[in-house]
């Protein structure tokens, strides 16, 4: 199995690029946003509490998204390997992620970190906020996540920089730009088909 945590701020193209990703490697995609998303959109009790927090630019409780996680991990049987868009976004969430994975003998292999400078990430959301209907793509929400980022999320990347899986990608540059450079760090590790 190949695992692949994409990682980056709010806005650096994490969604974005792992659709492409799934294309080309036939992964099997966990992206938290998305599936707390989905938990709000169908009023589940997770949702009610999740929302709280993301019209806020607020981390969701660890506890939240960790039993989530799970339940996804082991529904999905037989996958080639997963991408986590969007997780884990604490450190504590990278410890139950590994525990998990550990428990099922299939580690992470590789952490790619889309690094994308403050404003360009602002000016992103605001765009997207155009279509998106998403609550939290405000001015004032999207300066709330980016200090959460800052201050509980970017820590994972030292977590996994510690262990010698984590590559660095510059998030600026055209989509395809940057889609031929997270390919070219997977490719030198992921096994064949
Ligand atoms: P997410 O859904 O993960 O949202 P995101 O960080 O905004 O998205 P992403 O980086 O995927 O950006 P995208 O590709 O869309 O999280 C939302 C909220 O959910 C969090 O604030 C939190 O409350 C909660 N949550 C989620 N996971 C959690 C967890 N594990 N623990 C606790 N809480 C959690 O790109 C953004 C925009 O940029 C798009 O419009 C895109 O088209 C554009 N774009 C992408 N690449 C571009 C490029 N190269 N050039 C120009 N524009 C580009």
């Amino acid at each position: 199995m190949f695992n692949l945590i994409l990682f980056g701020p709010p806005g650096s193209g994490k969604g974005t690029q792992s659709a492409n990703l799934l294309n080309k490697y036939k992964l099997q995609h966990i992206s938290t946003g998305d599936l707390l998303r989905d938990e709000v959109t169908r009023m589940t009790p997770l949702g009610s509490e999740a929302k709280k927090f993301m019209d806020q630019g607020m981390l969701v409780p660890d506890e939240v998204v960790i039993g989530m996680i799970s339940s996804k991990i082991d529904e999905t049987e037989n996958a080639r390997g997963f991408i986590f868009d969007g997780f884990p976004r604490t450190k504590q969430q990278a410890i139950a992620l590994d525990n998990l994975l550990d428990f099922k003998n299939t580690p992470i292999n590789l952490v790619l970190a889309l690094e994308v400078p403050d404003e360009e990430l602002t000016k992103r959301i605001l765009n997207r906020a155009l279509t998106s209907g998403r609550v939290d793509d405000t001015e004032e929400v999207i300066k709330k996540r980016v200090e959460e980022y800052r201050a509980k999320t970017e820590i994972v990347a030292s977590h996994y920089e510690d262990m010698d899986k984590v590559e660095r990608i510059n998030g600026e540059g055209t989509v395809e730009e940057i889609f031929a450079l997270l390919c070219s760090e997977i490719d030198k590790v992921i096994l064949p088909e």
